[in-house]
């Protein structure tokens, strides 16, 4: 098999580019371990920043998410037994959009194969090859037969468990990481969300976040021990604690139709690149969900790969690629800062004393008190510009 740029991934990031490059008459294969179904039903993210938004549209993947898309003009803080509204828009004259990451990726596979773009599930056995050459190759099993895929780039879409990472040699790339002392239960719930809009919650009992899917599908978290056992938490306790954590609303409560524990990390390796190997999304860089920054990020990495790319078979200009870490970094760090921050300000830490509480207590107060320290908190959140 040949083509220009072998794909290891069809989440978000090996999704989009594919179809950026398509767009830009760049041949490409997917390369997907799991198979379509579970890939399409993977519950994650749910917030999608203005220009991604913006950019799904222009990709043409973008009209069932302006159908069923919620779009939101700011979000809720909820602390000291009040709910305090933020208004993104009047701030930054942005808002985001909530839709499903399995719904993105729904749409961008339909996209796919809409276009017969090579997509291949359930691979095993992938390896990276020669990628330290101008032609690095691919190795892989697919239904039962060892194949060879051939190509000019590689793109290591594969997620923070993927191998593209780890196939980097040793002492090229340096980890920054911090692992946070809880972690988040999520659930979905067949039941209506407190509130229009997302609801923050710094509480004494740990964090919460009242989200959703649809006008009548919450999605809500709770902040627990970052080795709880699922089993240790009952639908009772799950909305007791739901019920406790939040201010100002009451919550209505449903049938839980998915429940998941999932560990919180800020990660990054720099630099992103190693040869003709390029690593986007979760393959170079986690964030704690808190600020919302997961799939936004991924889709950043992919906006900057698929030009220079471009770029490259436009004029046989290698500038762009050889900037491609430096110019993801940039944004990828300022999320990560805004991301820690958020976590920060919102959790209870246990090796935290009442102080600590006193002073988290403080700085909300004065967030919501200032315009310049709430317009930040927007600016960050909606998305910054890119470059
Ligand atoms: P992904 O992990 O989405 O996709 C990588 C793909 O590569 C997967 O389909 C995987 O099966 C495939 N793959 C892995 N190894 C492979 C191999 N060897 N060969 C072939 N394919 C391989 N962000 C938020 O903003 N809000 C959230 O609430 C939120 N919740 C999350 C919950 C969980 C459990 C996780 C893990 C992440 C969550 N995130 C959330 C972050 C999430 O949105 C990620 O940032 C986003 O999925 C990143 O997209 P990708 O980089 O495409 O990686
Ligand atoms: C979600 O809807 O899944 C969601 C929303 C906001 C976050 C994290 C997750 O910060």
């Amino acid at each position: 098999m040949r083509t220009k740029v072998g794909i290891i991934g069809a989440g978000p990031a090996g999704l989009m580019l594919a179809h950026l490059l398509h767009l830009d008459g760049i041949d490409c294969v997917v390369l997907e371990k799991h198979d379509q179904t579970y890939v399409e039903g993977r519950i994650r993210a749910g917030v999608i920043e203005q220009w991604v938004a913006d950019l799904l549209i222009e990709m043409g993947v973008g009209s069932r998410m302006q159908r069923e898309g919620l779009v939101h003009h700011g979000i809720n803080l909820s602390f000291a037994d009040t709910l305090h509204p933020i208004d993104f828009k009047a701030l930054t004259g942005k808002g985001v959009t909530i839709y499903g990451q399995q719904e993105v990726v729904k749409d961008l596979i339909a996209a796919r194969l809409a276009v017969n773009g090579p997509i291949l599930f359930e691979v095993d056995h992938v390896d990276l090859h020669d990628f330290n050459t101008t032609s690095p190759h691919v190795s892989f099993c697919h239904n039962g037969k060892r194949e060879e895929l051939v190509c000019d780039f590689i793109a290591g879409c594969d997620g923070f468990h993927g191998i593209a990472r780890n196939s980097i040699p040793a002492g090229v790339l340096t980890a920054y990481e911090r692992v946070y002392p809880f972690a988040w239960l999520g659930i979905l719930s067949e039941s209506p969300p407190p509130s229009k809009e997302l609801v923050y919650a710094y509480h004494d009992r740990g964090f919460a976040l009242y989200s959703m899917r649809t006008p009548t599908l919450s999605r809500l978290y709770l902040q627990c021990a970052p080795d709880d056992d699922i089993l240790h938490w009952p639908d009772e306790r799950i909305w007791e604690e739901l019920h406790g954590r939040l201010a100002g609303r009451t919550l209505a409560e449903g049938k839980v139709v998915q429940r998941s524990i999932t560990p919180m990390r800020s990660f990054v390796v720099e630099p992103m690149q190693c040869g003709r190997l390029y690593l986007a999304g979760d393959a170079a860089h986690i964030v704690p969900p808190t600020g919302a920054k997961g799939m936004n990020l991924a889709a950043a990495d992919v906006r900057v790969l698929s030009r220079a790319i471009a770029a490259f078979y436009r004029s046989g200009r290698t500038d762009a690629l050889e900037r491609y870490s430096t110019a993801c970094l940039k944004r990828i760090w300022k999320a990560q800062r805004f991301s820690w921050w958020m976590t920060s300000l919102l959790h209870v830490f246990p090796q935290d004393n009442p102080f600590d509480r006193r002073r988290q207590l403080a700085e909300l107060d004065y967030l919501t008190g200032s315009s310049a320290a709430l317009t930040s908190l927007a600016e960050n959140y909606v998305g910054l510009p890119m470059q």
